[in-house]
């Protein structure tokens, strides 16, 4: 299995590149701000809940994000390997993701760390606030809260696989595009190495 973490801060384009990196490696994409806006648009108990705290820009309780990532890698048993994006966001969370691999005999094969300098990431995120209708998008100073919060509890995640040497910085500004072939040069030699590509089965 080619396990991929997508690491960076909130804008640096972890969706937008995840979309093109499915496509083209037939991953399972787990992320969990999608996963947390689908239980807030179906009203769930954990939506309503997480809510709370992604209206202000702060992380979600590690319970809840655990539970959820566990649930899906459970769902998906047949997967040729998964897009991580937007998980882990914790040490909590980091060291729990390595043990829900291990129990499935799998581990991260690459952490792949966008680089956006701040003020690109508050340009992005408020123009996205200005059609997305995210509620986290649409208030500078959330904004500033959720860089904050990153900073401060995601940035040491990288240190976490930084010891087992599975970090790959990439320059996360630039058009889509760069970006994209950026991250594809980081992945094809470490998917040639694990096994070739033509064992990659679309159908899984
Ligand atoms: P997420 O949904 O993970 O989203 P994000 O960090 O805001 O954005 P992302 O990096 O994916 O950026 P995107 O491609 O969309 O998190 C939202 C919230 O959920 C968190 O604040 C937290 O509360 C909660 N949460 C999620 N996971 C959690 C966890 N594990 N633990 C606890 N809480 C959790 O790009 C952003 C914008 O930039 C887009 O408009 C895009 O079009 C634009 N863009 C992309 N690439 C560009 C480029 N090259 N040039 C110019 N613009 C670009």
């Amino acid at each position: 299995m080619f396990n991929l973490i997508l690491f960076g801060p909130p804008g640096s384009g972890k969706g937008t590149q995840s979309e093109k990196l499915i496509a083209k490696y037939y991953l399972k994409h787990l992320s969990t701000g999608d996963l947390l806006r689908s239980e807030i648009a179906r009203k769930t108990p954990l939506g309503i809940e997480a809510k709370k705290f992604m209206d202000k820009g702060q992380l979600v309780p590690d319970e809840v994000v655990i539970g959820m990532i566990s649930y899906a890698l459970d769902e998906n048993p047949d997967a040729n390997g998964f897009l991580f994006d937007g998980f882990p966001r914790t040490a909590l969370q980091a060291q729990a993701l390595d043990k829900l691999l291990d129990l499935k005999h799998t581990f991260i094969t690459v952490m792949l760390a966008l680089d956006v300098s701040e003020e690109e990431l508050v340009k992005r995120l408020v123009k996205r606030g200005e059609t997305s209708g995210r509620t986290d998008d649409n208030n500078e100073q959330v904004i500033r809260t959720r860089i904050l919060e990153y900073n401060k509890k995601t940035a040491p995640v990288a240190e976490y696989f930084k010891k087992a040497n599975k970090v790959a910085m990439v320059k996360g500004e630039g058009t889509v595009e760069e970006i994209f072939s950026a991250l594809v040069k980081e992945i094809d030699p470490r998917m040639k190495k694990q096994k070739p590509s033509t064992d990659i089965n679309p159908n899984k």
